[in-house]
Parts: structure tokens; C-alpha cells; sequence
């Protein structure tokens, strides 16, 4: 078997084992250890760290007023949408090469970087009950996949991630609130849910199917671990009882083949005519057909620097990650695959 040629890159590239490949396909997610190096993590734990004392801010997010005690500072942010857009260490993390190395191997080679969240979740501060994140997050076709940074160590005590292994399986249930438009409306049968993300299992009725399954599992995570999720997996976190934080630094991502009408709520050209978003959304690897923008503050991937990040232009054969004789994942030009299988 031939190999495409590597790329130079800067960064260690992080290769996908076939029995990772595996595990995510059949549980829904795919939890790596120590993706992440520790100085980028402290770099996240120091700015959210500053931010919550005062001592820095980002554009469009109101500082803590300066009358609040320590303790109400601490708890003044919840979660940050969209950091990407308006600081360069959110764009670094979204367009992490080694993030983004795993999303290549299982959803790639073609990897649009859609959303970002900065998750604080102080003591005392809420968990996000039973959801599908392609409720949210629509995809045609439906690629969306969640990479979970932890921040700090997470667990049981302070409202770690909770997976329903199996459940990816699932189609997205669409609502009867009317809180989306999304959901795999198409099945006949589909039964509608309400108050998605609702902690309350009696409240939230999506929480009904998902507990059917019998099988929740607690992912406890340390800093620099990342936990990925495709888009339909029943997951939920609890409320953080502990004294300690359990901040997160969570992206989605889609294949860039796919349709993206979405652009967290926000207008964008196309939009009232039911067009999709992905020129809002940037390209991190491989190569597209669709529209897709430039990382607003220069951060290397695809879209900018695609004889790094890009498919090769020299090569224009068609490429697919496949595993090869050594357990790992590895992009392979198709004419080298034996075709009569
Ligand atoms: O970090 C959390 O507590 C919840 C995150 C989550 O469920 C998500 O990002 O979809």
C-alpha cells in the first residue's frame, strides 16, 4: 500500500488507532487523553481565570461589575458562545492541529470548524440536561461532531460529561416547543420531545428515550483530554457540586462537504431564502467545494495555509482515511485500495 506523502507541519501529529476509529463508531464518542499539551491548557485556565477576577475581557462580553464580592465574580460567567470570532487563543484552540488530526481521521479528511464554547461552570453553577447536538447544530448532511477540552480535572462531584454509549444511533428528535426547526422530521413516526437540555428528566421528554437505554456512562476527564461526541449521541453533565471549577473548552466541526444552515443565530447572507452558512465557517482541513471564510486572526489551516493544511495541489487524486497494516488511520489516495473490495 502507498501512502499519500506526508506534510511538513509543526505541530506532533496525532495518529488515530483503528481500535479509537472503532470505539467511536459503535459507543458515539472517543475519549483522548492528554490531546492537548499543558501549557496550552494553562494558558485557557489563566485567561478564564483572569477574566473572572476582572483583569481582562473580550470584545462584546460585559466585565463583572466592579461592586461584586470575589464569590459573585466567580460565578459571574456561565458559558461564552462564539469566542472564536473575538479572541486568538479561542481560533487556536478551534483550529488545534491535533484536534483537528482526530476529526480527520473520523469524519475527515475535509473538516469545516463551526462553533466554539467556554464553559465555566464555577461551583454551584448549572449542568446542561439530555441533548442531541445536532438539535442545535444542523448539518445536511449530518456530520457534527463535539470536541470537549477539559480545562480542569472533571468528574462525578463536578459535572462531568455523562454519553449514552450506542445512542449515535439515534435520529434527532425534533421539538414541540418550537425551540428549533431541526429534527429528523422525514421518519413517519417520529415522536416530537420538549425541553431539551432541561435538567429535569421530567421535564425534558428527550430524557425519556435516552434512559431507556440503561447503559449512561460518566466520562471523567483530566486537563488536556478531549472528549469527542457525533452530533446525535443522547448526552447530558450535572450541576457542579463541588468546591472546585470544571471549565471546558468545547468546538463542532462538520465535514466541509456538508450544507451548514446555521450560523448561531446570527443573519448571514442567504439566510432569509434558506441558504446555507458555510461561507461563516472555516475551513481547518483538507480541501471543499462549498464556500468557506478565513480564521480571523490568522491562525494556520486549511484555509490559509492549504500547502500545510489543504489537499496537496499537486495531488488530485481522491483521498479517504483508511487503516493501515500498523492499527493506525492514514489518508489513502483511492487508486492505492484494492477496489474489488
Ligand atoms: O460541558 C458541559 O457541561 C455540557 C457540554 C455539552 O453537553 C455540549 O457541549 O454539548
Amino acid at each position: 500500500m502507498i501512502l499519500a506523502d506526508p506534510v511538513q507541519r509543526s505541530h506532533e501529529a496525532y495518529q488515530v488507532r483503528v481500535e479509537d476509529y472503532k470505539a467511536f463508531r459503535r459507543d458515539g464518542f472517543l475519549h483522548i487523553k492528554s490531546l492537548v499539551d499543558a501549557d496550552e491548557v494553562a494558558e485557557l485556565e489563566r485567561f478564564t481565570d483572569d477574566m473572572m477576577a476582572g483583569k481582562t475581557s473580550m470584545p462584546g462580553i460585559p466585565a463583572p461589575p466592579a461592586d461584586l464580592t470575589e464569590a459573585e465574580r466567580r460565578v459571574f460567567y456561565e458559558r461564552i458562545h462564539m469566542p472564536h470570532r473575538s479572541l486568538e487563543l479561542a481560533e487556536r484552540c478551534l483550529l488545534h492541529p491535533r484536534i483537528i488530526d482526530v476529526l480527520e481521521a473520523l469524519i475527515g479528511p475535509d473538516i469545516l470548524a463551526l462553533q466554539t464554547m467556554l464553559f465555566f461552570k464555577q461551583p454551584g453553577q448549572a449542568g446542561q440536561g439530555f441533548h442531541q447536538d445536532s438539535y442545535y447544530i444542523p448539518t445536511q448532511p449530518d456530520t457534527l461532531i463535539g470536541a470537549w477540552l477539559a480545562i480542569d480535572a472533571a468528574d462525578e462531584d463536578n459535572g462531568c460529561l455523562w454519553m449514552t454509549p450506542g445512542s449515535q444511533h439515534e435520529p434527532i428528535y425534533p421539538d414541540c416547543d418550537g425551540v428549533t426547526q431541526q429534527g429528523d422530521t422525514i421518519l413517519g413516526d417520529i415522536a416530537s420531545i420538549k425541553a431539551a437540555s432541561h435538567p429535569d428528566v421530567e421535564v425534558n421528554t428527550l430524557a425519556r428515550i435516552a434512559l431507556e437505554y440503561g447503559n449512561e456512562v460518566k466520562v471523567t476527564a483530566e486537563p488536556g483530554d478531549v472528549i469527542f461526541f457525533g452530533g446525535h449521541v443522547f448526552h447530558r453533565s450535572h450541576q457542579n457540586d463541588s468546591g472546585r471549577s470544571r471549565r471546558a473548552f468545547v468546538s463542532h466541526y462538520c465535514n466541509a462537504r456538508s450544507r451548514v444552515p446555521w450560523n448561531h443565530g446570527l443573519p448571514y447572507d442567504g439566510d432569509e431564502a434558506g441558504g446555507a452558512a458555510n461561507q461563516e465557517h472555516i475551513l481547518a482541513r483538507g480541501a471543499t467545494h462549498l464556500p468557506y471564510a478565513q480564521p480571523k486572526f490568522g491562525t494556520l489551516c486549511a484555509a490559509n495555509a492549504p500547502e500545510l493544511y489543504g489537499q496537496r495541489f499537486d495531488d488530485h487524486r481522491t483521498k479517504s482515511m483508511m487503516g493501515d497494516d500498523n492499527g493506525f488511520m492514514v489518508l489513502v489516495p483511492h487508486e492505492d485500495v484494492d477496489h474489488d473490495h
